[in-house]
């Protein structure tokens, strides 16, 4: 995942001739041969210095850049300690490439008559590094090679229960909680789901001082290239002002808490009857295990317990694919179907050739999905563990955007190729598989009945909210809790007792028992370990629904939101592209403007889309006390 390993790792620059470095050499004098000399031509303005360098910098972050994506994608499809020596290195190289270069850049930033095209070159060689590393060599090296290490446990993290030789993996145990809803005994299920919710738990305690390592080292690289802290650094790469983007945040979350807390209250009301209410009361958080995820953050397992209408006909996408003998390549080329459908090109043959699609046998791996563009210049691959279900299907719509996106912008500098802010980047290709209807997936030959009655319209609906407003406040806490620790008002020995607190806070959820700080329950998400942001997937989940109202839009849709799919729209595809082509070239509330019409984040549209199943919850939840 060029922009998530390259921005945890760093950024870097192709080996592709070097036009700013000649420009940033000063001219040799002319050589006194004719009696009267030409004028020496003159000496670059400072302006012309600052873009020169700039260039320079930019091709020198991509080469180290290159080489560092190239040893993540060995170690994260073969972990074995050779590669991890080589990432380990690469990333050493590469972040003192990037600490030297934002030290240089300072130089520049306040020179006279500087073009905005520098000055944000400038800018984003400082704000781009995801991992800062210090600037003494030893402690650079160390934190190269905590960040590796750190990768791979959790790739290579597995629960074995006490007593039994055989050991389950993260997709193993993810399976027995996807599960657990359709399970006939609710007895053996729930304790199914808290032998494998807390059973994947146990492979982050190791992590706990390497973690706190991390924080120590990465703080004091933040700090010399001029952040508080990292958590500041994290912030500071929103076109706004660390504060501003505080701000920016809890406005959002303020406008689409309220969705969250009518489906806590429905979901606890159904898991408390199916449960029994010791285990589920009805008031109160809710146990974190019974949702249907590890995280508890998508609860579309529990759609079988939650679906408005049950005899409607089915949306279990899961169950039609696997029946009719789906294979994962077929999923990819369903995925990719849709962005062809809008225009866009196909993927080279060299995405079907070096991407991992299926979770090898012979070999550890980080099955964890992620999009790559190695070259970075449309060497395109995916790297993900791909089941025949429904959230594999979606997972590589998600993929497939952060792929388009790359192809898009593969002929800017390398500083600007990202998604606009990193919330876009994550909201591509979730945008499109909001417009995978039941009526396309029944033209997929998925779904062989598909029903446009109020009643299947609810069921669909609850189906996304499951997805997409249980992910909200998830999305929310996740950084909460990192800014925090970084900025040290979480100290080490406070780790877990907050990540739970903010866990009751934003989820309304609370372990079975209480968890001390013996564990480190935030290293059994990937995206700690992994030192993933994770604020831009909260984003991306407000951002796609003002996307899709966009493209809807270009489309010709006219009707309420929920019934649009773009599915087949090339007028929606080439406005899409339009922005996908901009990459980070300018502020992000440009590229929001290219594609909607507004400069600023929005709730709206997601509120909107989901106004038939807030009315339909607002009935089911009376005469309950909701919140927690
Ligand atoms: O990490 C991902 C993608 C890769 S960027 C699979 N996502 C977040 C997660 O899994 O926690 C997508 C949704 C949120
Ligand atoms: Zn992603």
């Amino acid at each position: 995942m060029r922009h998530s390993v390259l921005s945890s790792l760093v950024v870097s620059a192709a080996l592709l001739g070097c036009a700013g470095i000649a420009l940033a050499r000063a001219p040799k004098p002319a050589a006194p041969v004719a009696p009267e000399p030409a004028p020496a031509p003159a000496l670059p303005t400072p302006a012309e210095e600052a873009r020169a360098f700039a260039l320079a910098a930019d091709d020198e972050l991509r080469a180290v850049g290159i080489e560092a994506a190239q040893a993540a994608w060995d170690y994260q499809t073969d972990i074995t300690d050779a590669h991890e020596a080589v990432l380990s290195a690469k990333s050493d190289a590469s972040m003192a490439v990037a600490t030297r270069l934002v030290q240089e850049a300072a130089k520049y930033k306040d020179v006279p008559g500087l073009d905005a095209d520098t000055a944000r070159l400038l800018h984003l060689i400082r704000v781009s590094p995801t991992i800062p590393a210090p600037v003494d060599a030893a402690r650079r090296a160390e934190l190269a090679q905590i960040v590796t290490e750190l990768d791979g446990m959790y790739g290579k993290g597995e629960y074995c229960r006490p007593g039994e030789t055989t050991c389950r993996d993260l997709g193993q145990l993810e399976q027995v909680l996807a599960d657990a809803p359709k399970a006939r005994s609710a007895k053996k299920a729930w304790d199914d789901q808290v032998d494998a919710y807390y059973g994947w738990r146990t492979i982050s305690p190791p992590m706990r001082d390497m973690y706190t390592r991390f924080v120590t080292l990465g703080n004091e690289g933040a700090r010399d290239i001029g952040f508080a802290d990292m958590s500041e650094l994290w912030r500071s790469g929103y076109d706004m002002t660390p504060a501003e983007f505080d701000g920016e945040v809890e406005r959002l979350w303020q406008e689409v808490k309220p969705l969250y807390d009518q489906l806590h209250c429905y979901a606890r009301a159904e898991l408390s009857d199916h449960y029994g209410k010791k285990r589920v009361p009805t008031t109160g958080p809710i146990p974190a295990h019974v949702l249907g995820n590890m995280w508890s953050q998508s609860w579309e397992a529990l759609y079988p317990l939650l679906a408005p209408y049950p005899a409607e006909p089915s949306l279990d996408v899961t169950a039609a694919m696997q029946a009719k003998g789906w294979e994962p390549q077929r999923l990819v080329k369903t995925a990719e179907g849709f962005f062809t459908s809008l225009g866009l090109d196909p993927l080279p043959q060299t995405f079907y050739e070096r991407s991992m699609f299926v979770q090898p046998t012979d070999r550890e791996v980080v099955c964890h999905a992620s999009a790559w563009d190695v070259s970075t210049r449309g060497d395109l691959r995916i790297k993900m563990c791909i089941k025949v279900d429904e959230d594999s299907l979606l997972t590589l719509h998600h993929e497939l955007g952060h792929n388009y996106y790359y192809q898009a912008y593969r002929t800017l500098p390398y500083l600007y190729q990202s998604g606009a802010n990193d919330g876009f980047h994550e909201g591509i290709g979730d945008t499109l598989a909001l417009s995978v209807t039941p009526a396309y997936l029944k033209e997929l030959g998925i779904l062989d009945t598909v029903s446009e009655s109020p009643e299947a319209n609810l069921n669909k609906q609850m189906s996304v909210a499951l997805a997409k407003i249980a992910f909200l406040p998830f999305g929310r806490m996740m950084d909460k809790w990192r800014w925090q620790v970084f900025s040290g008002e979480i100290p080490p020995e406070r780790y877990n007792e907050a990540w739970w607190a903010l866990v009751k806070e934003y989820q309304g959820l609370v372990p079975l028992e209480d968890r001390g700080e013996q564990f480190f329950d935030p290293g059994a998400k990937y995206h700690i370990p992994a030192n993933t942001p994770y604020m831009r997937y909260f984003l991306a989940a407000v951002l796609q629904f003002q996307f899709h109202e966009a493209l809807c839009k270009a489309s010709g849709h006219t009707g309420p939101l929920y019934t649009c799919s773009i599915h087949g729209s090339k007028e929606a595809g080439a406005r899409l592209q339009e922005m996908l082509a901009m990459g980070a070239s300018k502020p992000w509330p440009d590229a929001l403007e290219a594609i909607t019409g507004s400069r600023t984040m929005d709730a709206r549209p997601i509120v909107e889309y989901f106004q038939p199943l807030m009315g339909w919850l607002a009935e089911e939840n009376k005469g309950r006390t909701c919140g927690w």
